[in-house]
């Protein structure tokens, strides 16, 4: 257990220069990028395996909307010249076969400590180090604590009442068991239409005799256009990676999709419509796209949304069912927009039923079925895909406390404060990978996790440099990067709708977007000058 390389540690009175927390696409890079530095890492992960929420999310129809091009590291570019991707959207079992062989080329498994949750982290501020423990009981010591445990990662549990008599199974989408969970010819119920829930959907389907999908809030779902994987491109793309590369940081999403050049004024009412025909046929994400302006001016944004409704229309042949999916409560983009294969197709199968529970709430599950107030659903199997305690979540649970033994929620009351969305003030040494205040969920979070890791690589090596023990944003300048934060998304049609990315305070109702809006580019930029400034806004000791 002694440091990789005790040159660099310096200190000789810790387990390990760095505890990487989490195994997904984030812990992966950074165990092997750390060690790489000549650092000793030790990674925990509750999973079995590696692939954080490609692990867990297995549940049928799971896919990523991000094109394969870009969802890939582009670190090695033997590592991106040799893996295959066969689809523009790779469903989950290919992305997980993808992070699994990533992990194990760089031997960044033979790091981690498998089934093993992080129990707590209370940092010491004499030995200027955290003390780790597990769910196993065992305690490491590490200058270091870097949390890749995601934001989107800390599910949402099943709260309704009955739920324990249920003599049938039940599964979430988010914890989709590691076993073969028999979907053919069963009564089937799923509660939840986010993305999770619109992907499963259609696959359920297919195999339920009956399937019985419980919608609360309809969504905007835009076909992802999915095909096999153009090889061509891949193959222009291996050749000349580092010119990729710059274009996908110089992307507000990092994952180069065609951007809007004009506002919709700029187009006659035809153009307007063959511009919208011509995002939709591209699919997923085109469509907050359309027009540079749909983010902020409603009267556009209404355009892109009666254009999706007037789809969901045409595609589904029961005017009432259509109605019930055709999403009016808030403006298209001002929640994650939904990517999927077949959505809107399944509600026209005789196998499926569509209940609203705004209008026939569930009032308890019973132990054969769902009972509403309309009436009682026979069901044998229950998919819950109801989303996640986002942002904070995971890092809640695990249970890290600085010296006067607060959590950073404790101090995120009003919403989380970071600096960069990095670290937070008061909590020395712990790096929070794509928190939030960084673009995370607004970009691809692949080339976040990335970018998030270099720099803490950066502020480890300066510490080196400089002998220092300990690092933390001044309050000045989270106080400054928050209220940046919240500027940038202050015109945001998003920020006064429902949705898991706004922090909500319910005395005032007031609203803290969590996200950093002001896109992947200029959040990069900011951390290059603050590299370039010396580290601004850290204060080393
Ligand atoms: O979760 P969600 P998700 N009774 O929060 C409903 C990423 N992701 O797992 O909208 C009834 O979006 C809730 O209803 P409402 C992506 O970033 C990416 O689907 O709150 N319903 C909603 O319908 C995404 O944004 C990919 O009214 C209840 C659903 O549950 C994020 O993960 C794929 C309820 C939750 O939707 C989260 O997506 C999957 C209740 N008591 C996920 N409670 C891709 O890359 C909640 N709901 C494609």
């Amino acid at each position: 257990m002694a440091p990789h390389n005790p040159a660099l540690s310096e200190s000789n009175d810790i387990d390990y220069d760095v505890v990487v927390v989490g195994a997904g696409m984030g812990g992966i890079y950074a165990t092997h990028t750390y060690t790489e530095d000549g650092l000793s890492v030790l990674g925990l992960e509750g999973a079995a395996g590696v692939g954080g929420v490609w692990y867990h999310n297995r549940y049928p129809g799971a896919r990523v909307d991000v094109e394969s091009f870009y969802y890939s590291y582009f670190f090695d570019k033997d590592l991106y010249k040799e893996w295959k991707w066969t689809e523009r959207y790779p469903a989950q079992p290919e992305i997980l076969a993808y992070l699994d062989h990533v992990a194990e080329r760089f031997h960044v498994k033979e790091k981690f400590q498998f089934n093993t949750w992080m129990s707590g982290a209370q940092w010491d501020p004499a030995g200027n180090r955290y003390t780790v423990t597990t769910d196993k009981g065992d305690t490491y010591t590490c200058r270091y604590l870097v949390m890749t445990s995601g934001q989107l990662s800390k599910p949402r549990k099943p709260s309704f009442e009955g739920l324990d008599d249920f003599q049938g199974e039940w599964v979430q989408t988010s914890q989709w068991p590691d076993r073969h969970i028999e979907l053919e010819g069963k009564r089937i119920a799923i509660i939840g239409t986010g993305s999770s829930g619109v992907q499963a959907i259609p696959i359920l389907a297919e195999a339920a005799s009956h399937l019985t999908v419980f919608h609360r809030t309809a969504n905007y779902s835009i076909p992802a256009n999915n095909s096999p994987l153009d090889q061509a491109k891949y193959d222009d793309f291996a050749g000349r990676l580092d010119e990729v590369w710059e274009e996908v940081v110089h992307h507000p999403g990092a994952a180069p999709i065609p951007m809007p050049s004009r506002a919709a004024a700029d187009y006659t009412p035809e153009e307007q419509q063959a511009r919208l025909e011509e995002c939709w046929s591209y699919g997923g994400h085109s469509m907050n796209l359309v027009f540079t302006d749909q983010g902020t001016n409603k009267d556009v944004n209404d355009i892109v949304s009666e254009f999706v409704r007037n789809k969901i229309r045409t595609i589904v042949d029961d005017p009432d069912v259509a109605e019930t999916l055709v999403p009016t409560e808030y403006p298209i983009g001002s929640r994650r927009l939904c990517v999927v294969t077949g959505f809107y197709k399944t509600f026209i199968r005789d196998n499926v039923t569509l209940v609203d529970v705004k209008s026939d709430p569930i009032i308890k599950i019973t132990p054969t079925g769902i009972q509403t107030q309309n009436g009682h659903i026979e069901v044998d199997l229950i998919v819950f895909a109801l989303g996640f305690n986002a942002f904070t979540g995971a890092l809640d649970e695990a249970n890290i406390t600085n010296e006067e033994g607060k959590h950073p929620s404790d101090l995120w009351k009003r919403g989380p404060r970071t600096y960069l969305g990095l670290m937070t003030t008061g909590f020395p040494n712990l790096f929070i990978i794509t928190g939030p205040g960084s673009p995370s969920v607004l970009a691809n979070m692949i080339v976040c996790n990335v970018q998030h890791v270099d720099f803490v690589g950066d502020i480890i090596s300066h510490m080196h440099e400089h002998h220092y023990n300990r690092v933390e944003p001044t309050l000045d300048a989270q106080d400054s990067w928050t209220e940046h934060v919240a500027e940038v998304a202050s015109k945001l049609l998003r920020l006064n709708v429902e949705n898991y990315m706004v922090h909500v305070n319910k005395d005032d109702n007031s609203r803290v977007f969590q996200p950093y809006a002001g896109g992947f580019p200029a959040y990069v930029q900011r951390c290059e000058e603050v590299i370039a400034n010396d580290f601004e806004g850290f204060d080393f000791k």
